[in-house]
């Protein structure tokens, strides 16, 4: 059956996001690998949508195949959309990029804010195959809580719940997350259109 399995190049130098996307896609008959030697893509994109196309070209363009990236974020609502594209590169490391958020946002009384996913799959000359968005909806806990997923998860909570995403089980998060969101509509995409 593994055998079986057909293989994309997911673009990107995030094991958390590889190893999201191959639970999400669990049962698909897709697996997703990480690109060759050499992926070093340069984001200088003004939307998910551009980085998340520069990525998947880089990445299709040294595999010499077709190749998916996710670009994606936190955007807040009282601070401008921000961190936004520049999520992963708001502060030096994974917890100084929490207590940023958390310091900006302390003078604010709306903590509204969005997981939001862009996904682009292309082929090795550029061309746009398909692309997919997820939005995920919640407000930013006032104080950390969780350990599961990375990123921002210790700090959202997720629209409904009363949990963050970094309390929530891997299974829990993959159900409602922006990466599924626009994942699912993605591989329903590729197995109508590419097995
Ligand atoms: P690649 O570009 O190599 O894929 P990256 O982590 O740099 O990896 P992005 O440029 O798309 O990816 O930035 C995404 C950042 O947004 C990520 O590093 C987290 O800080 C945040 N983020 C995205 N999805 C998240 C999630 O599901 N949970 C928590 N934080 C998330």
């Amino acid at each position: 059956m593994e055998n079986n399995k057909i293989k994309i190049v997911f673009a990107t130098g995030n094991p958390h996001k590889l190893f999201e996307i191959n639970e999400i896609s669990k049962g698909s008959g897709i697996e997703f690998v990480l690109p060759p030697a050499g992926f070093n893509p340069v984001e200088t994109g003004t939307t998910f949508e551009q980085n998340s196309y520069i990525k998947a070209f880089e990445a299709a363009k040294l595999s010499g195949n077709i190749a998916l990236a996710d670009d994606s974020g936190l955007c807040v609502e009282a601070l401008n959309g921000e961190p936004g594209i520049h999520s992963a590169r708001y502060d030096d490391t994974p917890q100084k990029r929490i207590d940023k958020l958390l310091a900006n946002l302390a003078p604010f009384g709306n903590r509204k804010a969005k997981f939001v996913c862009a996904m682009t799959l292309v082929d090795s000359n550029g061309k746009t195959i398909n692309k997919e968005t997820g939005e995920c909806y919640g407000e930013i806990a006032n104080v950390q809580s969780g350990h599961h997923g990375f990123g921002y998860d210790p700090i959202f909570i997720v629209e409904g719940t009363k949990t963050t995403m970094a309390e929530m089980s891997e299974e829990e998060k993959n159900k409602i997350s922006h990466r599924s969101i626009a994942l699912n509509k993605m591989i329903t995409f590729i197995k109508n259109n590419l097995m």
